[in-house]
């Protein structure tokens, strides 16, 4: 049965732009349903603040296999789009990070869902409170929309509105 799932999207070195969107195109292809994708936005590095400024997006897919095969997927597609793991929180071209997978919570060293930290970034839950303010997080009984309402507003402040779209008739490359 298919899935819903949730993916932040960051990308804070290159072609920032490009590669959120060439990563949601290459999702498609490995079998996502993509059923809707927030804006982007620009928004300050939270953990080490040495580093230049990401653009984020949260989207909702529809995916027939498993998690781990998911997950998989999307470290291929990191990989695809110039990824090296140099340190924690550290600077990157794509990360593609499972938010939630269906009613699923499992925490094990390879795969946490619902993501640990969704609660605390408003990275993550400023996009994902456009495209669907009212889902509620599996184990916890509150809304993306409350969640982000809590969040204090120093954190808040670290998100800007991008002018740009994320489904452009023509790539910027
Ligand atoms: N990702 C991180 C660490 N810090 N900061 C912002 N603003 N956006 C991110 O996606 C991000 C981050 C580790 O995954
Ligand atoms: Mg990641
Ligand atoms: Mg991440």
């Amino acid at each position: 049965m298919e899935k819903e799932v949730f993916i932040g999207m960051g990308s804070n070195l290159g072609e920032r732009y490009h590669f959120l969107i060439r990563g949601i195109e290459v999702l498609k292809s490995k079998g996502a349903q993509v059923i809707s994708a927030s804006d982007i936005y620009e928004t300050l590095p939270w953990g080490n603040q040495a580093q230049p400024a990401y653009l984020n997006a949260v989207i909702q897919i529809g995916w027939e296999g498993t998690a781990q095969e998911l997950l998989e997927i999307l470290l291929e597609i990191e990989i695809q789009f110039g990824r090296v793991r140099a340190e924690k929180w550290g600077a990157r071209t794509l990360d593609l990070d499972i938010l939630v997978f269906g009613n699923t919570i499992e925490h094990t060293p390879s795969l946490m869902i619902p993501h640990p930290e969704i609660r605390n970034r408003a990275f993550v839950l400023v996009p994902w409170a456009e495209i669907t303010p009212d889902y509620k997080l599996p184990g916890i009984n509150q809304t993306i929309k409350s969640l982000c309402e809590q969040l204090p507003p120093e954190e808040l402040k670290t998100v800007y509105p991008s002018m740009m779209p994320i489904f452009p008739d023509t790539l910027p490359l």
